[in-house]
């Protein structure tokens, strides 16, 4: 059955006004449970200190320096809203966009009021939202990256709105991470509407509800219209706090550069937070000229930026295909015309850190959930990732089959479950359903196996009740 699909209508800011969109919207809410993926780590190789070293940076002039005070460039990319795709918060996601991107940060975008965001929710979404944070935070560190905790401020406006609920969600934010030293606090994405003084006075109470558990971390506060009058600021007392720069190539251009090239001169120490190759409205076509321009311009002055965003939505600024409905093991023809000119950007740059011969990330397997139940075949159906939605409980599999007989022109592969269920999304095979089991029959282009290949890439999520298990397979 297909997932529950809402229409609603969301007014979304743009550069010169406000544009109105419809647009189609997954619910997909409620609580993930700890998964159990294994992936081999790479090194990062972008930041500047060794694997093991601290990962505790600090502003030096206007850039981020690591404790040797080497000068760090963090280069990322931030997920959509949490609400709308928590599927992406997922460490094999992680693992791969920083293997295809040479990424070294995740930005986790948590919106406050857009779509199930945290100010206009309830407690269990509220949870559910700081579960997800939670597991971006631990795939991050898993994976030796830096994560960004992104307070979304965007229809909100002036961030004083929600001031109560920032101070004691980053109080706790800060509390419960005081030891972790690979977390960013941005603590109001895009003020808009507002001035540099109301912006001022929320972060003079958001800054010191996060210095009381951590003096160091760095702070990346927005500036006034959307995060772009760098020009009209002035630096706040704390040290490791940076300011927020956004820009989306089709529409801000030369004279966005120009204020933040004002901004250093004054000393003010920039991070691009988000940033898009499309227009301001997270679609529309890409301007890769100016893009490239962009990003010259902030590789020259070491300032760290975070590609938006980790989505398969139909907009230009996803960087995966609608088509794409994984959510990891991505191949080059999954990432959207925006994905893979980022992907390429951002991965030909070698660093001085930058080993000669790194080994290639390989993803292991993860916990298998089925037992091998034929001498025939090996089949592995893996659950990469769960979550509730509403009642009931969304479960996604990774499935492979290894034909260890002789060459077949076609195949068919069961799983037989604990319980009732229904398929919701699926790709790379067709399926019928009989009783308890999923009978799997292959697509035109994986039809032929030969002896001991092995068929991949095949997904799908289930929607199910709580306890679901696969107890039988077969492949013949
Ligand atoms: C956009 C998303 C879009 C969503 C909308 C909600 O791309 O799918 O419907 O938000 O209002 C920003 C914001 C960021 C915007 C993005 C593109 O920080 O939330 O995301 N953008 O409009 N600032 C400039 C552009």
């Amino acid at each position: 059955m297909l997932k529950l699909i809402l229409s609603i209508t969301l007014t979304i800011h743009m550069l010169f006004g406000y544009a109105v969109q419809t647009e189609n919207i997954n619910i997909a809410q409620s609580t993930i449970s700890p998964e159990t993926i294994k992936i081999t780590d790479q090194d990062i190789p972008l930041a500047s200190s060794s694997k093991k070293a601290s990962k505790k940076l600090h502003i030096k002039g206007t850039q981020i320096v690591n404790s040797q005070n080497k000068v760090v460039q963090l280069k990322g990319l931030s997920s959509h809203g949490l609400s709308w795709y928590p599927q992406y918060i997922n460490k094999k996601t992680f693992a791969k966009l920083k293997s295809d991107f040479k990424i070294n940060t995740i930005r986790l975008a948590m919106y406050t009021e857009e779509y199930n965001g945290y100010c206009v929710s309830g407690s269990k979404q509220k949870k559910y939202l700081k579960q997800l944070i939670d597991k971006g935070v631990k795939y991050a560190k898993e994976l030796d990256m830096y994560v960004i905790i992104d307070w979304h401020i965007l229809s909100d406006g002036n961030p004083n709105k929600h001031i109560k609920e920032a101070v004691s969600f980053f109080s706790e934010m800060a509390k419960k991470y005081k030891k972790e030293d690979h977390i960013i606090y941005e603590i109001c994405n895009e003020p808009n509407n507002t001035s540099w003084s109301q912006i001022k006075k929320f972060a003079n109470k958001v800054i010191p509800a996060i210095r009381k558990y951590n003096k160091n971390a760095l702070i990346i506060v927005g500036t006034p219209t959307w995060s772009q009058d760098v020009d009209k600021i002035s630096k706040l007392s704390d040290k490791n706090t940076l300011y927020a720069l956004h820009f989306y190539a089709g529409t801000h251009k030369q004279s966005l550069r120009n204020k933040a090239s004002q901004a250093l001169k004054k000393k003010i120490p920039l991070f691009v937070s988000e940033f898009g190759i499309c227009d301001a409205s997270g679609n529309g076509s890409l301007n890769k000229t100016e893009a490239k321009k962009w990003l010259e311009f902030l590789d020259k002055n070491k300032i760290s930026y975070v590609g938006w965003n980790i989505s398969n939505k139909n907009e230009s600024s996803a960087i995966l295909k609608t088509s794409c409905k994984k959510t990891s093991g991505f191949k080059s023809s999954d990432y959207s015309a925006s994905g893979t000119w980022l992907k390429n950007y951002f991965s030909k740059k070698k660093t001085v850190t930058q080993k000669k011969n790194t080994t290639q990330k390989k993803e292991t397997t993860p916990k298998k959930v089925t037992p091998k139940t034929n001498t025939t075949a090996k089949v592995t159906a893996k659950c990469i990732n769960q979550w509730n939605d509403n009642q009931y409980k969304m479960t996604q599999w990774d499935i492979s089959a290894k034909n260890n007989n002789k060459a077949k022109n076609t195949w068919t592969l069961k799983l037989t479950f604990n319980q009732s269920f229904k398929v919701s999304q699926h790709w790379n095979f067709n399926y019928k359903i009989s009783g308890k089991t999923l009978i799997i029959t292959p697509v035109s282009y994986n039809k032929k196996v030969k002896a001991n290949a092995t068929i991949n890439n095949m997904g799908m999520i289930i929607k199910g009740k709580s306890g679901l298990k696969i107890t039988k397979t077969s492949f013949s």
